[in-house]
């Protein structure tokens, strides 16, 4: 038999009484332990993209020569990923998110895990989001140590040691904080940046800029993108109950 939490047990004693006050009282701490809120149906969406309109930077290289098992994984050495540009002024690697102007409720945690890789000695991905609570992966493709250790301002820090090829670490952050810096104590070229929010509404810009936010119900919102070194920035979007609202942003350096 399935293990009941002691909470549960007046709950399912008091509703099989029937009749009466207490008993709906009853079904509804009952509900509200065994069930998550459910979203709104909602079917709008954001989506734009980031550019950079300034004066192209200049990554460093990376070398990794002082691990070779690092280095071996790469043809030439990496660049840092810490602006990535594209041809056409596509700005990767950019959080965005519903910032303001959702209903106040509290969202469901998704069941599904965000899954980072360590592979080549470089985070996969540089940039991610999750839902306060949700399950974070890190997993070790590569064949040396490493140590990761995220640096938040407000969740609790850890750093702990992965073996070559070592067991996946799950991990949650149960603070709302954005760009939390994770580095390997190991090899100082890694970084990756964690965001945390207390709702599903967010995106990271891929390779040609682009992001999209699904699922909205009907609303203005801001819209917030940040970038790890070019920062926040903030647009209003007024969001149809089935409609796309556009939200582009150019980042000047
Ligand atoms: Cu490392």
């Amino acid at each position: 038999m399935r293990f009941l939490p002691p909470v549960l047990i007046p709950a399912i004693f008091l509703a099989s009484c029937g009749g009466g006050s207490p008993t709906e009282t009853a079904k509804k701490e009952l509900k509200a332990v065994t069930e998550a809120p459910a979203a709104p149906a909602g079917s709008g969406v954001v989506a734009g993209k980031i550019t950079f309109t300034g004066a192209k930077p200049v990554m460093r290289t990376v070398s990794m020569d002082a691990t070779p098992a690092c280095a071996r994984m790469h043809k030439e050495p990496p660049k840092s990923e810490e602006v990535v540009i594209g041809a056409d002024g596509s700005l990767a690697n950019v959080f965005v998110w519903v910032k303001s102007g959702l209903p106040a409720q509290k969202w469901p945690v998704p069941a599904g895990k965000v899954t980072v890789d360590q592979n080549g000695c470089v985070y996969k991905p540089h940039v991610v989001g999750l839902v306060t609570g949700q399950d974070i992966e890190f997993l070790n493709s590569d064949e040396t140590n490493h140590n990761i250790h995220p640096l938040p301002r407000t969740n609790r820090e850890w750093n702990e040691s992965q073996p070559p090829k070592g067991d996946p670490k799950v991990k949650q952050f149960t603070q709302e904080e954005l760009m939390i810096p994770v580095k390997c104590n190991v090899h100082p070229w890694m970084k990756l940046y964690v965001n945390v929010v207390p709702h599903p509404f967010f995106a990271v810009s891929g390779a040609d800029g682009s992001f999209e936010i699904k699922g909205l119900p009907a609303g203005d919102y801001t819209v917030e993108a940040v970038h790890e070194r070019y920062g926040p920035q903030e647009i209003k979007v007024k969001v149809d109950a089935t409609g796309t609202a556009k939200a582009d942003f150019a980042y000047k350096g």
